[in-house]
């Protein structure tokens, strides 16, 4: 889709826009079920990268307690219990600005995956940038899919990270997909970016072939010691409506209601996973930042009659 065939579905009147979204979320999927995914860091701050949202960045002055990478049998434990719980899938992030063959952190991480791979969850890991080598290996140990946000528009990229680019970024992207992982990329909003910023991505992400199959929409957490400590929250109304955009532009993919839900009312996270969303990160932590309790999010999802989604059938527990 171009950028003005996402204005014109965007700026339609309010209601109008929920209820095409919904008519196309209905069509694709079962809008009972929501995905549960677990997110755990399994090597957190100490960044070379000088992204400005992020609390990991070692150029953010902030006080995150730094934590070398975790050994596999601490995060096995919670990717078990991310089984108990009822997560479908496994991500696993690290602070770092990619992983290259041959270093001995890497082989770590694929020596994680292959065992978290056998409980039969999805397998989800965001490392950072990818060559073709360092993808394959991954797919082959057992990841199912990859998250890698563009994050924003390409015009404004460059004004929240100069460390690396928005071509560093797709260059990644192009080496999950030739690896045949499937691919999870979407952005941030809140970091002072335009509305029309927010529609460039989605016009990257719905012209990427093939389209993602998964889409997170994050609220900046503004975290202390960025730049972006203290930038205001995001207007609810403009979360819906990218959220019912995305559902229209990207029918098939998983649109990710991600970070930031600990901020918004029980009404709005209602509002936004009735224009769409149909995921959500469950338990007590997102990566550094604190996501709603388990009990919180059990309660809300009784209240709206929405079951976490059943395992994939070639997702069978050994
Ligand atoms: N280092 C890897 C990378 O940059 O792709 C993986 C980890 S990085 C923390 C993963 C994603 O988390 C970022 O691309 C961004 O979308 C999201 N993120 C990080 N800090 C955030 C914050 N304060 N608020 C919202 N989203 C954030
Ligand atoms: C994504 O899009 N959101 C998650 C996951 N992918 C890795 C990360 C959210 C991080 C929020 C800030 C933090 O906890 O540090
Ligand atoms: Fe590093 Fe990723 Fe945070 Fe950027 S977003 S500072 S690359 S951990």
């Amino acid at each position: 889709m171009n950028l003005a065939e996402l204005q014109r579905i965007y700026e339609q009147p309010f209601f109008t826009l929920i209820q095409q979204a919904r008519a196309v979320y209905v069509e694709h999927w079962k809008t009972d079920q929501i995905q549960l995914c677990t997110l755990l860091s399994i090597k957190t701050g100490g960044c070379s990268e000088d992204c400005g949202y992020c609390s990991q960045s070692a150029r953010n002055g902030g006080k995150l307690p730094l934590t070398p990478l975790m050994e596999k049998c601490a995060v096995l434990e919670k990717a078990k219990e991310a089984v108990d719980n009822g997560s479908t899938r496994f991500c696993m992030g690290a602070a770092w600005k990619g992983v290259r063959d041959g270093e001995a952190k890497f082989e770590h991480v694929l020596d994680i995956i292959r065992d978290v791979a056998k409980l039969g969850i999805e397998v989800c890991v965001t490392l950072g940038n990818l060559t073709a080598t360092e993808a394959r290996k991954l797919k082959e140990a057992g990841v199912t899919s990859y998250n890698h946000n563009l994050d924003t528009s390409p015009e404004f990229y460059p004004k929240i990270v100069t460390s690396h680019t928005y071509q560093d970024r797709l260059n990644t992207i192009q080496a999950v997909r030739e690896a045949g992982m499937a691919l999870c990329c979407g952005g941030i909003i809140g970091m002072g970016e335009t509305e029309t910023d927010r529609l460039k991505l989605l016009e990257v992400l719905t012209n990427l072939d093939p389209l993602p199959e998964s889409a997170p929409i994050n609220c900046l957490v503004p975290m202390p010691g960025t730049p972006m400590a203290d930038l205001p929250p995001v207007d609810i109304f403009e979360l819906v409506r990218l959220i019912a955009t995305t559902r229209i532009a990207l029918p098939k993919a998983k649109v990710r209601l991600s970070a930031g839900r600990s901020t918004l009312t029980r009404e709005a996270q209602a509002l936004a996973l009735f224009a769409g969303a149909n995921s959500i990160f469950y338990g007590d932590r997102l990566l550094t930042s604190d996501n709603p309790g388990v009990d919180q999010d059990r309660e809300l999802l009784d209240d709206l009659n929405l079951v976490p989604q059943v395992p994939h059938q070639s997702m069978a527990v050994s």
